[in-house]
């Protein structure tokens, strides 16, 4: 199974961390095309040399072959909340993963829609949440 995860990119990259973990984890369940989202070497600015254009066409190719889409929304994003947008159009299957924190609410336009979406706080949890996400949609 294609998986498309989706994290902050240009929104800023203080959860590369987390993302990567939470990859790592979705590599036991299928194919994620997108392991260079958890990358700690990826910055803010960019890859050198990929112009903006091949970046956007190649994702959403991308995203159009997988089967799942994975966000992890906590930090939001720009970029993530469009592909979210083209993965619901598109009848994809979406996981959205959120850790509250006191000051700050996920968007309504996340909250409110049809995807299914956990808090989290751990990654023990998140991987709990992975792990139903994914027996819910078998
Ligand atoms: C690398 C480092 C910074 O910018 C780059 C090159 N840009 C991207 N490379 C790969 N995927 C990207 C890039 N920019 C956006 N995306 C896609 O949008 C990813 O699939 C992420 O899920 C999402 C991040 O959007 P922003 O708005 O936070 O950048």
């Amino acid at each position: 199974m294609k998986i498309y995860f989706a994290g902050s990119i240009r929104a800023g990259r203080q959860d590369a961390d987390i993302y990567l973990q939470i990859i790592n984890y979705l590599q036991t369940k299928g194919e994620v095309l997108t392991e260079h989202i958890g990358s700690v070497s990826l910055k803010v600015m960019g890859e050198d040399g990929t112009s903006e254009k091949f970046i956007h066409d190649r994702d959403i190719n991308w995203l159009l072959e997988s089967e799942v889409i994975v966000a992890e929304v906590t930090n939001p994003s720009l970029g993530v909340g469009y592909e979210l947008g083209r993965a619901f159009e598109n009848g994809k299957k979406i996981l959205c993963l959120y850790r509250p924190t006191k000051d700050k609410k996920l968007s309504a336009m996340i909250r409110g829609s049809n995807f299914t979406t956990y808090n989290y706080k751990s990654l023990e949890e998140a991987k709990h949440y992975i792990d139903k996400f994914f027996r819910d949609i078998i």
